[in-house]
């Protein structure tokens, strides 16, 4: 065990992207421009949105973050039984509340490690941060700040020790299948022999389940859809009539994927001061806001093959709701 004393048990440090990442403003003009017109979801997650989230997760159609939840509860000690990691890596970690079923897991193992969240909200991570070295007094937290789609070759691991890199929550599944592949690669690459990676991923099942998902009934996700909308009438002095946009869910079986979109309810013109451009938006015309892909065993083996990674364990929630995976490098 690591002595209490220990300095500065709770670090920060921004991580520059490898690869550019394109701002708001260009990611705005690039989507609405297009046909279908669309918007990252990567912008719903302003301090509102990241509350809508949340609340999402407390909604009863949306099962993926207590089914993971559950599924990490249940093998959380397994897990990092196998893992011994020294160093954990949690990508988006946000508020690293699951992350606490594997701290839990290492301290009833007597396993110290130290923890690198990695995420754009800096003050969330460093609030956990806070709590986690209140309440394991073995653990070492890095925060490190900045966006992981512009890539993780700039991560400031340690170059020894045996890495777990934890990426939750089905987030995978907002990348397009090319971007998946790419992400992972990346994955892999931070990855030496005895490395594992913990994946979380939702699976493909009936449609009304899967869209009651992602419109649950109290309308927390069609507030959470619309919420993009005022980022860009904040961030970008605009003017979208965000109550003039209905939200649909629709599951895309052919790509095995969740659709969110906003669709106008009359025709109506848009301005976008800080991109000093309009956009004609006719009557009933979407805009795409997020995927999130669902997987099947073959599906999910088949894109960690494509990026040079290997099933090692399976955790399946019942009826095969949900998936938590360990991968490792391929030989
Ligand atoms: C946090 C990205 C995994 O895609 O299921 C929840 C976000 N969108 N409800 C998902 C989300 C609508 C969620 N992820």
């Amino acid at each position: 065990m690591r002595n209490p004393e220990k300095a500065a048990r709770l670090t920060s440090a921004a991580v520059a992207p490898a690869t550019p990442v394109s701002t708001l403003a260009e990611d705005v003009r690039a989507g609405l421009l297009s046909r279908p017109r669309w918007l990252p979801p990567k912008y719903f997650y302003d301090d509102r949105g990241s509350e809508l989230f949340e609340a999402i997760c407390e909604t009863p159609e949306y099962y993926p973050s207590r089914t993971e939840a559950a599924l990490l509860a249940a093998h959380g000690r397994e897990i990092m039984e196998y893992a011994r990691c020294d160093h954990m890596l949690e990508l988006g970690s946000g508020s690293s509340r699951k992350t606490r079923h594997l701290l839990d897991a290492c301290d009833a193992l007597s396993q110290a490690c130290s923890y690198w969240p990695f995420d754009v909200s800096a003050q969330m991570m460093l609030d956990a941060g806070a709590a986690l070295v209140q309440d394991y007094p073995w653990l070492d937290v890095h925060a490190l700040i900045g966006d992981y789609t512009g890539g993780l070759s700039n991560l400031p691991l340690p170059t020894t020790g045996r890495r777990l890199i934890v990426f939750l929550g089905g987030t995978l599944g907002n990348f397009e299948p090319g971007a998946a592949r790419g992400m992972l690669e990346q994955i892999a690459a931070l990855m030496r022999d005895d490395d594992l990676l913990l994946l979380g991923v939702d699976r493909v099942k009936d449609s009304a389940i899967l869209e009651a998902a992602y419109d649950d009934a109290a309308g927390t996700t069609a507030a959470f859809n619309r919420n993009v909308l005022r980022v860009l009438n904040r961030e970008l002095g605009g003017d979208f009539p965000v109550d003039s946009y209905r939200h649909r869910a629709v599951f895309d079986r052919a790509h095995a994927r969740i659709e969110m979109r906003l669709a106008a309810r009359h025709a109506h013109r848009v301005t976008l001061a800080a991109l000093d451009t309009t956009f004609d938006i006719a009557a009933d015309e979407e805009i795409v806001t997020e995927f999130s892909h669902k997987f099947t065993p073959q599906s999910l083996d088949a894109l960690l093959a494509d990026a040079g990674l290997a099933l090692d364990r399976h955790f399946e929630a019942p009826a095969g709701a949900y998936s938590l995976v360990l991968a490792r490098r391929r030989a």
